[in-house]
C-alpha cells in the first residue's frame, strides 16, 4: 500500500503506512485502575475503559500493516531524580508520587501501578518510551525514533485526551509531525475535556492536527 485516505476533521489526510506510527499514550494500570495515580488525584477511572477496546482493534491494524508502534508511559525513576518538586507537590492527592499504594509506588518506573495495561501489553518489536512529563517528546528520544524511521505522521491515541495525549501532539505538531487522533481511542476522567480537547485540534483548519475515529482510520488502512 502506498497512501490511504482517512476521512477526517477538518477534512480528509492521505498517509503513508510505511510513514506513520501507532503512538498510544500512557495506557497504564496507574491511570486505568483502581489504586493509582489517576485514582489518588480523585478521578474516576472506569471513564477512561471506553479507549482500551478501540485501541486494540488499532494496534492489531498496524501490527498487521507492519507499522511503527510506539507506547508510553508516564513514570519516574525510582530515587524521583526525574520527578520536579513541583509535580509532586501539586494538588491533594490521596497518594503522592513515590509513595507506596496498592500497586506499588504511585507513579514510579517498574513498579506494578507503572505497567502498561494486560490487554495492551507491547509485543517484540514495539517501541516503549518512558516519560517524566505529559509530552512524550519532552526529555524523551521518541524524536530520534521517528526520524530514524522517516515517520511523518502519528496517529496518537491514549489518555488522557486534555492532559498527556495533547501535550504531545501539541510537541508532534511543532516538531513538524502531522497528527491525527481517533477520537474514541482517547479518553479523559472529564467528558466534557475530552469532546473539547478534540474540538481545539481540528477547529481553525485543523490547527494542530485532524481527529477522526478507529473505525474511518481502519477503514482507510485495511
Ligand atoms: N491526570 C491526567 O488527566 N493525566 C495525567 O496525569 N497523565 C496523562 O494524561 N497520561
Amino acid at each position: 500500500m502506498s497512501t490511504a485516505l482517512i476521512d477526517a476533521e477538518p477534512g480528509p489526510i492521505a498517509i503513508d503506512p510505511a510513514h506513520t506510527a501507532l503512538v498510544v499514550i500512557d495506557m497504564q494500570r496507574d491511570f486505568l485502575e483502581p489504586g493509582g495515580f489517576g485514582e489518588t488525584l480523585g478521578n474516576d477511572v472506569s471513564r477512561l475503559q471506553s479507549a482500551v477496546a478501540p485501541i486494540q482493534r488499532l494496534l492489531a491494524g498496524a501490527r498487521q500493516l507492519d507499522m511503527l508502534v510506539i507506547h508510553t508511559r508516564e513514570g519516574h525513576r525510582p530515587d524521583l531524580s526525574d520527578a520536579p518538586p513541583a509535580k509532586i507537590a501539586r494538588g491533594a492527592p490521596s497518594l503522592r508520587i513515590g509513595d507506596k499504594g496498592p500497586m506499588g509506588r504511585i507513579l514510579v518506573r517498574g513498579e506494578a501501578g507503572h505497567a502498561i495495561i494486560p490487554a495492551l501489553q507491547p509485543i517484540p518489536g514495539e517501541v516503549v518510551i518512558d516519560k517524566p512529563g505529559k509530552g512524550a517528546f519532552y526529555a524523551t528520544d521518541l524524536q530520534l525514533v521517528l526520524s530514524t524511521r522517516a515517520i511523518d505522521t502519528l496517529i496518537v491515541c491514549g489518555v488522557t485526551t486534555e492532559v498527556c495525549v495533547h501535550t504531545t501532539v501539541r510537541e508532534g505538531n511543532d516538531r513538524g509531525y502531522r497528527c491525527v487522533l481517533p477520537a474514541d481511542g482517547c479518553a479523559s476522567y472529564f467528558p466534557e475535556f475530552h469532546e473539547i480537547a478534540l474540538r481545539m485540534i481540528s477547529a481553525q483548519g485543523g490547527i494542530f492536527g485532524w481527529v477522526s475515529d478507529s473505525q474511518r482510520i481502519l477503514a482507510a488502512l485495511m
